[in-house]
């Protein structure tokens, strides 16, 4: 069976670590090899990245450093895990990906959409997903279910315009490329929203 590379994208608390593990679940029922991961992080230098990148320390990080961190970690999980793990006929679910950084360092805060194109394809050559998920909700649905995990990070701490300029590239991006990205209303209850993105995947399943 082929491998796939599925990214799962969206706002704060859109429900995408929580609809990972189901679709690992469906995935293996199904005699899928599955490989789960995230951005930022996926790798050991990655994580490490991740907490300079979401550390409350760091607030003053330039928008250029913060980029660049994105797509150092980036370049170590494609590296090391995404390519490798698709070679293997794994699906790759990766919990955000690229389309991230076109939101929130693009669309929230104001980096040109050019120099991200510059980067994806220096660090990812050829590799885009297969199939991307955005799950998507207003802000302050989101924000209101991630307020209750604990004290908020670099990111959460963000006002919600941030946010809403972030939704909106998400969203441009996704209706530009039907062939890759499904919108999924990630207001509704876990449930349904799970019932949804089984459907998705069973028709990639189909392909194969
Ligand atoms: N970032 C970036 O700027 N540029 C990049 O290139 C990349 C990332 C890759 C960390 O990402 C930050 O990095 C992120 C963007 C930036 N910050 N922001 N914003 P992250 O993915 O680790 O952080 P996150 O977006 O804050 O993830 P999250 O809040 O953990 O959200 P989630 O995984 O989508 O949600 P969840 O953990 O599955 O669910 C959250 C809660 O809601 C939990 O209590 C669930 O039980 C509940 N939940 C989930 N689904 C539902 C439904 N359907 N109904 C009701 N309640 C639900």
């Amino acid at each position: 069976m082929l491998g796939r590379f599925v990214t799962v994208d969206g706002g704060e608390g859109a429900g995408k670590t929580t609809q990972i593990a189901f679709m690992r679940a469906y995935l293996e029922r199904r005699g899928c090899r599955v490989m789960a991961t995230r951005e930022p992080g996926g790798t050991p230098l990655g994580e490490e990245i991740r907490a300079l990148l979401l550390g409350h320390r760091h607030g003053g990080m330039t928008l250029t450093a913060e980029t660049l961190l994105m797509f150092a970690a980036r370049a170590e999980h494609v590296e090391q895990v995404i390519r490798p793990a698709l070679a293997a006929g794994c699906w790759v679910l990766c919990d955000r990906f690229t389309d991230a950084t076109y939101a929130y360092q693009g669309g929230g805060r104001g980096l040109s959409l050019e120099r991200i194109a510059v980067l994806e394809e220096w660090v990812q050559g050829t590799l885009r997903p297969d199939l991307t998920l955005l799950l998507d909700l207003p802000v302050p649905t989101g924000l209101t279910r991630a307020g209750k995990r604990g004290p908020a990070d670099r990111f959460e701490r963000e006002e919600v315009e941030f946010f809403e300029r972030a939704r909106a590239v998400y969203l441009k991006r996704a209706s530009h490329d039907p062939g890759r990205c499904r919108i999924v209303d990630a207001s509704r209850p876990i449930e349904i929203v799970r019932t949804e993105v089984e459907t998705v995947l069973a028709e990639w399943l189909e392909r194969d």
